[in-house]
């Protein structure tokens, strides 16, 4: 039976500890597990979360094992190395897929039920990993994807701009990583056309700007990672709001990473495109219009993506 007011957080680093923090305070669940193979990691951060409780609401969070983890709605997976100063995501498949090996099947053992969410990088190839050794249905097994892109994106535009990122409606789409896009086709300022938008404010080098944006995108990991080591503060919010829409079944369009079963004619791998989010997990998987670029730009991506499935002994 699932338990839809308890979520668990597997790997208590920087982001896993950022994302119980986020989650608490959401107020979303009523019981945080805690569990890190360093045990004493776990504990601490459930002491250190556990003192704010008096500021937010009544909330257990613990150090737990995976008998604790059985029953959660949400298991968030974020153990594994981060990337170093240089290295892409790319780059931690073989430890993280090893790491993931010992994860997954301690809860398919435990018939878990609940909504699998995959962070550890690289996410999208780790997702289809969980997804081919946990036994689960496709629709549990998701990634946190180009959510936090995503946001990214919304926020520089939203600065270029000077309008508020939530009026920025936009998708990065694709690999998690550097072969992502930014689906400009779409992309709108509460409806008006990016492009009048730009205009509207006075910007008429549409070509240099959306290169610069997407760029910065894109590198923004490597950006942060260069200056303070990890990041952790964005991808939990956006996981946060992903566990939201899940708990409160409130259909969400987000770009989370999904296995693809035909559409945009791309089948059996993992990646990002936007997605009805709800009690089920990936409720729906949609297909918007995209122009042939980024279309071209979407299939390169996935075969990037495709090459590395092909490698993995699942
Ligand atoms: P970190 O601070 O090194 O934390 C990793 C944690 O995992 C450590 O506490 C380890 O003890 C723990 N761990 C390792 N093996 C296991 C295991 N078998 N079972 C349980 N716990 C284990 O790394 P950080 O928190 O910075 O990053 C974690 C992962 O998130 C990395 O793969 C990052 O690349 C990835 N990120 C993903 C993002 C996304 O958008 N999807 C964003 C940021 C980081």
């Amino acid at each position: 039976m699932i338990n839809t007011r308890k979520a668990a957080v597997i790997g208590c680093g920087f982001v896993g500890a950022s994302i119980a923090f986020s989650l608490m305070q959401r107020g979303l669940f009523s019981e945080i597990v805690l569990l890190d193979v360093d045990r004493d990691k776990a504990e601490g951060e459930a002491m250190d979360l556990s003192h704010g409780l008096p500021y937010t609401a009544a909330i257990s969070i613990y150090a737990g094992d995976y008998d604790d983890v059985a029953d959660c709605a949400l298991i968030v997976v974020t153990a594994g190395a981060n990337q170093k100063p240089g290295e892409t995501r790319l780059d931690l498949i073989g430890k993280n897929v090893s790491i993931l090996r010992s994860i997954v099947p301690e809860l398919s053992r435990r018939g878990c039920e609940g909504i699998l969410m995959i962070v550890s990088n690289p996410v999208d190839i780790l997702t289809y990993a969980a997804w081919k050794l946990s036994g689960f249905p496709a629709h549990r097994v998701i990634g946190s994807g180009t959510v936090l892109d995503t946001a990214r994106l919304k926020y520089l535009l939203g600065e270029h701009l000077q309008v508020d990122s939530r009026s920025v409606h936009a998708f990065v789409i694709g690999e998690h990583g550097d072969s992502e896009l930014a689906v400009w086709s779409g992309a709108n300022i509460s409806g008006i056309p990016l492009t009048h938008f730009c205009e509207l404010r006075g910007y008429f080098d549409h070509q240099a700007s959306m290169q610069k944006i997407y760029e910065d995108v894109r590198d923004s990991a490597y950006e942060i990672i260069q200056r303070k080591g990890a990041t952790y503060y964005g991808i939990a919010m956006a996981v946060a709001r992903i566990a939201e829409s899940i708990l409160r079944d409130e259909h969400a369009v987000m770009p989370i990473s999904v296995l693809l079963a035909g559409e945009y004619g791309l089948r059996d791998l993992c990646l990002s495109v936007p997605t009805i989010v709800g009690k089920n997990g990936a409720q729906k998987v949609l297909e918007i219009p995209l122009s042939d670029e980024e279309a071209a730009a979407l299939h390169a991506s996935a075969a990037q993506l495709g090459e590395v499935i092909a490698g993995l002994k699942l």
